[in-house]
């Protein structure tokens, strides 16, 4: 297993190197990539150091923060060390045609699943809250001279993926990471960031409004069936419909979930929250993945399957009940 020292002194030899993000980037997979690109851009001027991305994708979801593509190429080979941070599986790459091209392949990423690729490093910590955490220990190896923009664009995802802080409970490293990040970052910039993340639009109330007034409760399960038609209706994408702690945390019920129903990829996408029950070990049974409170599958395209799923977490939430319950004793 490598590490954030291994992964530096491997950044450090090679002249060529292409930043990866995963397949519908979020923010941590945006700061590990994009985030981290700039780190070491500012310090090794005469390094080559690009980026694969899905421009379209990101000038739509993500413009406040990034708006220079410059350093974004289409073409790969192996003069190249290529580094994907938050995603270990070859499906999620974007994209992994080109991934695979480069001489050298680095990953670090904090998700469960075991690594489904060839690598000459992977450095995987499943108890970070963020791979953010990740991006920001590899700068710190190389002693990156951090500004307002490098700091923001890697605070982002360890911001928006530890949901700030909440879900990375007493562990200390996102924090610290995030402490050192700030003394970089202006006030306005921090300001406009949160400002521009949290906006929500009239159609995202809307949709909200109809979350809160159709989710299905089941024997501690909250769960919201979000079909093709509701979606076209609410004048809302699959993408953004995945807001599933909208319906979280409520007294009483111990997994929350959305079924999102995408006509195009002719599946229904699965997001699981909970407060500790072990979601992703309901996802491993379809063939999902994810962390322990926070999981996904990708289910065809039958409702039907969804009475599956259901049918499993309430199978598996006896067993952790009565677990909890006598631990408690
Ligand atoms: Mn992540």
């Amino acid at each position: 297993m490598s590490n954030a020292k291994e992964i530096a002194k491997i950044i450090k030899k090679s002249e060529k190197i292409v930043l990866f993000h995963h397949v519908n980037p979020d923010g941590d997979s945006l700061s590990s990539s994009y985030g981290l690109m700039k780190a070491i851009q500012a310090k090794f001027p005469n390094k080559e150091v690009k980026w694969v991305a899905n421009v379209d994708y990101i000038k739509k979801n993500f413009s406040f923060l990034i708006n220079d593509f410059s350093d974004v190429i289409e073409e790969v080979d192996n003069s190249y060390t290529a580094i994907i941070g938050d995603n270990a599986i070859k499906e999620r790459i974007y994209d992994y045609e080109k991934y695979e091209k480069a001489g050298i392949k680095v990953c670090f990423d904090h998700h469960r699943n075991k690594i489904d690729f060839e690598f000459d490093s992977y450095w995987q910590d499943y108890t970070l809250g963020a791979s953010s955490v990740q991006a920001y220990d590899i700068a710190s190896k190389l002693k990156v001279p951090f500004n307002d923009h490098i700091a923001l664009s890697m605070i982002f995802g360890i911001l928006t993926d530890t949901f700030n802080f909440t879900y990375s409970l007493n562990d200390t490293r996102p924090v610290k990471a995030a402490m050192e990040l700030m003394k970089h970052i202006k006030t306005e910039s921090m300001d406009n960031m949160y400002k521009e993340y949290r906006k929500r639009t009239k159609d995202d109330v809307a949709f909200q409004a109809y979350a809160l007034s159709n989710f299905k409760i089941d024997s501690g399960i909250a769960y919201l069936k979000i079909t093709d038609a509701t979606q076209k209706r609410l004048k809302l994408s699959t993408h953004q419909v995945k807001r599933v702690n909208l319906i979280g945390n409520i007294e009483g019920i111990h997994v929350w979930i959305f079924f999102i129903e995408d006509k195009k990829n002719n599946t229904i996408n699965t997001s699981m929250r909970s407060l500790g029950f072990p979601v992703n070990e309901v996802s491993k049974v379809f063939g999902g993945g994810g962390h322990l409170r926070a999981s996904g599958i990708k289910l065809d395209r039958n409702w039907k399957e969804i009475d599956k799923v259901i049918l499993e977490i309430k199978k598996q939430l006896k067993v952790y009940l009565k677990a909890k319950k006598q631990n408690e004793k």
